[in-house]
């Protein structure tokens, strides 16, 4: 792969993928080829049965500057459906496994809209975040527009997909765009210690709870439910449930297979 790096296991013996977004002279700009070899290894890793979770990442500069400029300069909407980004994108939704976006520097646009299609977002104090496609003429094509405003509320994704200004890390936090902000020299060590976490709880309850938290954007509250129950039920066919209860009642530590 020439446009991104995967590493796993990330650190001895762990059960996490490191995905790394990899072409810093144009500060991880998003082109086509970047996002397929993204989502193939995404694909991959979540077939993997020794993943339980997945970091990605990009650099110290950049997580990602947006989609690549110079790809759609001249682009026709003609060339936009030939080029099938947009079923490229929806793909990432497939991934069962919690994917993390580790975020230093600037995730503008598409690395943005790429940011809030993780699970969930930790910041570097350093990071910046805004939809600017508003500068260039356009409009967010990849959910800046849907999945910014459900994080953050009508009127503060209004002001940011209109002026296209960017909002730093400690804002992003207090809006609910991201989880937690850390030293940006910490990032990575937070972030894996955070999937640590994650990666040691029963790795099939946690695939049917991130299914039942994102079935909350698209259904409606009592849908939600139903959906929220069926996968509660579903929890107690794995032998991972009878470990952990057990180990509780035994006051011990449980020890997850997957299964
Ligand atoms: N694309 C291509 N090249 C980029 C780039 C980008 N998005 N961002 C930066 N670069 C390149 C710069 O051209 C420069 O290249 P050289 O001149 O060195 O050859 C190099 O990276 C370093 O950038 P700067 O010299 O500009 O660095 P600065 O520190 O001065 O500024 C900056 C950093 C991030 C503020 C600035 O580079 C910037 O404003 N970048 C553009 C940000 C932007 O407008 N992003 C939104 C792009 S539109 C869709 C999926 C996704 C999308 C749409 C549809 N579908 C599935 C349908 C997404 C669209 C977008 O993201």
């Amino acid at each position: 792969m020439e446009n991104i790096l995967c590493e796993f296991p990330y650190k001895n013996n762990s059960h996490i993928a490191l995905v790394t977004l990899n072409r810093p002279k144009v500060l991880n700009a998003l082109s086509t080829d970047l996002m397929h070899e993204l989502v193939d290894c995404f694909l991959k890793l979540d077939t993997n049965p020794e993943v339980r979770v997945i970091i990605l990442t990009g650099s110290d500069k950049a997580f990602a500057a947006g989609a690549d400029i110079a790809q759609m300069v001249s682009a026709t909407p003609i060339d936009q459906i030939n080029d099938q980004r947009f079923r490229t994108w929806e793909m990432l939704k497939l991934i069962t496994k919690p994917i993390i976006a580790a975020v230093n520097g600037f995730a503008l646009g598409g690395g943005c809209e790429l940011a809030m299609s993780c699970d969930l977002i930790i910041a570097g104090e350093d990071a910046k975040f805004s939809q600017p496609e508003i500068k260039i003429g356009t409009i967010p094509g990849a959910g800046g527009t849907q999945r910014l405003t459900r994080a953050i509320g009508k009127s503060k994704a209004m002001m940011m997909v209109l002026t296209g200004e960017m909002i730093d890390a400690k804002t992003a936090y207090e809006w609910g765009l991201v989880a937690k902000v850390v030293p940006s020299i910490t990032l990575m060590q937070e972030t894996f210690e955070l999937a640590l976490k994650i990666s040691e709880r029963a790795p099939v309850a946690i695939r049917l709870a991130k299914e039942a938290v994102n079935k909350s954007f698209e259904m409606t509250l009592k849908d939600g439910m139903d959906f929220e129950r069926r996968n509660f039920y579903l929890t107690f066919a794995s032998l991972d449930q009878k470990e952990g209860m057990q180990a509780f009642l035994e006051k011990r530590s449980p020890s997850y297979k997957g299964n």
